[in-house]
């Protein structure tokens, strides 16, 4: 410190020192070169420590220009958060298409084989502020903005192909009763409560979708390892105007992968930023996500015949029925460079087609076309978000639309309306009916009326399908996830009625929820609209474990290393973990990590108490025998090794580790999940054998 009570620059930390934005540098005390800290109008600060003020201990003066721009500018730093899907996490990437696909459809990014797409993906949590956590039960969004040569198409979709409600009139409804009650602004990013379930009890065409996020769908591993998909039935139209109906999916090359409810709550304190943490690493360690986009193409015979109406957005088209093809593949290769101006700033909408492409008259997308355009007018306060780089077409954009708040790209010229009689170069563009996007011309007519189409009244047959196409495990946390739900609501009335609905699904699972959550009797169906559909095939597409990836690539072990671990097998896990891109982190009682059996010091990535095994796949134990006792005495160790074994989880062990598997209160004779290690002897058979993730035999055996 100098007399005068300013900072000396020596005792600037790093961080202390602004980032400019370029512009003029100066040496600092440490010799290096910084922008030198300016206000927003370029002026150069000699003091950014303390305000002016008059005398030493006297008032601040309101001439401060500096303090007043600083203060009013953090004043006003925030824009209001998503009305849904506020929490989310946006990366950029590419769409490669694979092969020209001119007979369906004449949009530009289909043209040609190997034509790259720039692409901005922005994931996200529907119920949740944006502060949340990113591991509450729901759904995901999975929204795609693909930069085309003739405009932006945004394909913005779920990581469910279905829907609560068939109109979007129902829309502020559904999330209302979603989301925090009104008086007293809780519960948060959860629906986990009374007004949801009263809702969804009283709305049976929430149901189908309500069998989705109680299924591990709506706890993804990772935004990694889940599908997207377009929900609605849209039209690809060719060059010669004929249209194909198309559902879109993104389906994952890393395969589907979930967590369990248990590990989901746990992992929520352990790091609420576990999907974007995720993410994050996975693309700035060069291990791009990659998904391929499916289309289902149908025509109208098809939509006549197939058993559901194909504009009901609460129905999908099994896999079975349509096949998809596979047409390109979207890659995630770039983390944003600033957070606000990407993720918070990126507008998606509905609307935004491109030519080749259309809507259909499903209800939902008719109203969505109006909410997201008029939600961002609010979010992002102009009409001029366009013009935001996240938002701007990379292709060229001519049009007689002006001004507005922070007008940046500003039509040249003297003419700005058509028609007008100025040349070219001063006259601006014109429209280009060979070029332009037309609507396909659908014929329309018929009685103006607000209904829902008898062809929709369907609620519980393709739930029922839901239900028969899981696995036995898959099917126990959909029974494990509606009796949580239902247990939090206060009203017994509103549990009853939500099982008298799932009776039209299936009686199996109506009576696992009742003893769930202590029906003696199960409650009389409620009567259906329709009668369900009992005998529609199962579909093996529906299920995430009939789907895994089958490898360990890009999953993440943890070693629990104590004094004594073997020094050659951590480093032969390392090694096997690394060629097959598995991420490896080393877990020890202090972050200044263990003595080996070398003598040699191998750190930790992370304290056991800061990084319990609900953050890792599978985990290992490699300590000596002193090391073992140490950890005994650890509750956080002890917890460490009881979650990975209750979350069925793989476990590789040293044998002088035993002693901490017994303390966790794992004793008896050890199930096939447990695989001991010892170095020399064939680690990548262990990183094999833990490709399924989990061994699932272990759950019948769980209390
Ligand atoms: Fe929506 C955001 C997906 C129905 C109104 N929606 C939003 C986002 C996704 C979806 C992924 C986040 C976009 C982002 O990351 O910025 N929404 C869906 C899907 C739906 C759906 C797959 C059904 C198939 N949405 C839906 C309806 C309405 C809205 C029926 C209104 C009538 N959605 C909005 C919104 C949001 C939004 C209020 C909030 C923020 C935003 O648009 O940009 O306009």
């Amino acid at each position: 410190m100098t007399d005068d009570h300013t900072l000396d620059p020596i005792e600037l930390g790093e961080e202390q020192v602004a980032r400019g934005a370029g512009g003029e540098t100066h040496q600092t005390a440490e010799g290096t070169d910084r922008p030198t800290l300016t206000t927003q109008q370029g002026i150069p600060v000699a003091d950014d420590q303390n305000t002016l003020r008059l005398g030493e201990r006297g008032p601040a003066l309101l001439e401060d220009f500096h303090f007043r721009e600083k203060i009013f500018h953090f004043d006003h730093e925030r824009i209001p958060e998503r009305v849904v899907h506020a929490r989310g996490f946006g990366v950029h990437g590419f769409f490669e298409n694979y092969e020209p696909l001119t007979d369906l459809t004449r949009a530009d990014l289909f043209q040609r084989a190997g034509a790259r797409t720039p692409a901005f993906v922005r994931f996200s949590t529907v119920a949740g502020n944006k502060g949340s956590a990113d591991l509450p039960r729901d759904v995901r969004g999975f929204a795609v903005k693909l930069y085309t040569q003739e405009g932006n198409w945004d394909l913005v979709g779920n990581n469910i192909p279905v829907f609560f409600i068939q109109d979007a009139i129902k829309f502020p409804d559904v999330i209302h009763a979603a989301k925090q009650e009104p008086d007293r602004g809780f519960p948060q990013a959860q629906t986990a409560h009374d007004n949801f379930w009263d809702f969804a009890s009283l709305t049976p065409e929430s149901t189908h979708m309500l069998m989705w996020i109680m299924s591990d769908r709506a706890i993804p591993r990772s935004f990694r390892f889940m599908e997207g998909f377009g929900v609605h039935t849209f039209r690809l139209v060719n060059a010669e105007g004929r249209s194909t109906y198309v559902k879109f999916h993104w389906k994952p090359k890393q395969g589907l992968q979930s967590v369990l409810w248990n590990e989901a709550v746990k992992i929520n304190g352990a790091d609420p930023d576990f999907h974007r943490r995720d993410l994050w690493d996975a693309i700035t360690t060069g291990a791009y996500p990659e998904w391929e986009l499916g289309l289902q193409l149908f025509d109208d015979d098809f939509a006549d015949r197939f058993v559901f109406d194909v504009l009901d957005p609460t129905k999908l088209i099994p896999e079975e029925e349509v096949p998809i093809r596979r047409v390109g593949r979207l890659v995630l290769d770039r983390v944003v460079e600033n957070f606000f101006a990407e993720t918070e700033q990126v507008a998606f909408c509905t609307q935004n087609i491109v030519p080749g492409i259309d809507f259909t008259n499903d209800p939902l997308l008719q109203g969505r076309n109006f909410s997201y355009l008029d939600t961002q007018l609010k979010r992002l306060g102009g009409p001029n978000f366009t013009q935001l780089p996240v938002n701007a077409p990379k292709c060229p954009v001519a049009h007689f639309q002006q001004d507005g708040h922070m007008a940046m790209t500003n039509p040249r010229g003297r003419a700005n309306y058509e028609p007008n009689s100025w040349p070219a170069d001063i006259g601006g563009p014109r429209e280009d009916p060979a070029r332009g996007f037309s609507s396909y011309p659908e014929q329309g007519g018929g009685t103006k009326r607000r209904l829902r189409p008898e062809s929709f009244a369907d609620h519980y047959s393709q739930a029922r399908q839901f239900w028969e196409s899981q696995t036995p495990v898959e099917q126990a946390h959909i029974v494990s996830a509606f009796v949580f739900e239902l247990s939090k609501c206060e009203r017994p009335d509103i549990r009853a009625r939500m099982v008298a609905g799932l009776r039209n699904v299936h009686d199996d699972l109506a009576a696992q929820v009742a003893a769930g959550v202590g029906l003696t009797d199960l409650p009389h169906r409620l009567p259906p609209a329709r009668e369900p559909i009992t005998d529609l095939p199962a579909s093996t597409a529906l299920s995430i474990l009939h789907n895994g990836p089958n490898t360990f690539t890009g999953r993440k072990l943890g070693i629990l290393l104590a004094d004594g671990a073997d020094a050659d097998l951590v480093a032969q896990l390392r090694a096997a973990a690394s060629a097959q891109q598995i991420t490896v982190e080393v877990i020890a009682a202090t972050i200044g990590g263990a003595t080996a059996s070398d003598g040699s010091t191998i750190t930790a990535d992370q304290r056991v108490d800061g990084a319990p095994s609900v953050l890792y796949d599978a985990i290992t134990l490699i300590t000596g025998t002193a090391g073992a006792h140490q950890l005994v005495g650890s509750p956080a160790a002890r917890d460490f090794l009881a979650d990975a074994y209750a979350h069925c989880k793989y476990i590789g062990y040293t044998p002088d580790a035993e002693p901490i598997l017994r303390a966790a209160g794992l004793g008896g004779e050890l199930d096939a999940g447990f695989l001991p290690l010892r170095s020399g002897e064939a680690v990548a058979t262990f990183l094999d054998t833990i490709a399924p993730l989990r061994y699932w035999p272990r759950q019948e055996t769980l209390p």
